[in-house]
């Protein structure tokens, strides 16, 4: 585990430790990855199995490598068919996504991020109507590429529903460590 990635972890994990309140994580993981081809469309279900009112809801994906992460394009499906565009062709030429949450409650847009994609954004586009219904039933996350020569992996995505986010100061510090500067902060004090 790198430096970077075991702050991540540790702030992470002190945040959710720190929560009054605690939702729950529904995970789906893809072992071996599920395949990212050229000009298609990909779907991945995660299945909850619980009818909890949703008060809030992040979509998290912790691990998609791609060698062009603009060609990406990812919408949320409910189970309802709701569907909320919430990546849209971000990153440039970058590389891969680790630990990036898509929440409401962020202060920081998607379109200030840069890969790998790490920290936890507004999604492209509001998640609202997707809130204040069941969380029961089959959630699609629908990645489309739409670039040549580049492809990738999604290997494992997240629901948090009802879950407290960290507060803006330890978002801040983890949208830094995503660029390794307050490793070197850190090592200083
Ligand atoms: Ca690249
Ligand atoms: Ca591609």
């Amino acid at each position: 585990m790198s430096p970077r990635t075991l702050l991540l972890s540790v702030l992470l994990l002190v945040s959710a430790c720190s929560a009054v309140r605690a939702g729950t994580v529904y995970t789906k993981v893809h072992d071996p990855g599920l395949s990212l081809p050229d000009f298609a469309t990909t779907e991945s279900i995660l299945n909850i199995p619980d009818a909890t009112l949703i008060d809030s809801l992040t979509l998290r994906i912790n691990n998609l490598t791609h060698t062009n992460i603009e060609d990406l394009h990812i919408t949320l499906i409910a189970p309802d068919e709701t569907a909320v565009l919430v990546f849209d062709g971000r990153g440039g030429s970058g590389d891969n996504i680790f630990n990036m949450w898509l929440d409401e409650r962020s202060h920081y847009q998607i379109f200030n991020g840069f890969s790998p994609f790490t920290g936890i954004f507004q999604p492209e586009n509001s998640m609202a109507g997707l809130l204040n219904k069941s969380a029961f039933g089959d959630w699609k996350l629908s990645i489309y590429d739409n670039g040549t020569l580049d492809v990738g992996t999604l290997e494992s995505w997240s629901l948090a529903v009802n879950e407290p986010i960290p507060e803006p100061s330890t978002m801040a510090m983890l949208v830094i460590a995503a660029s390794g500067f307050v490793v070197v902060r850190l090592r200083r004090v």
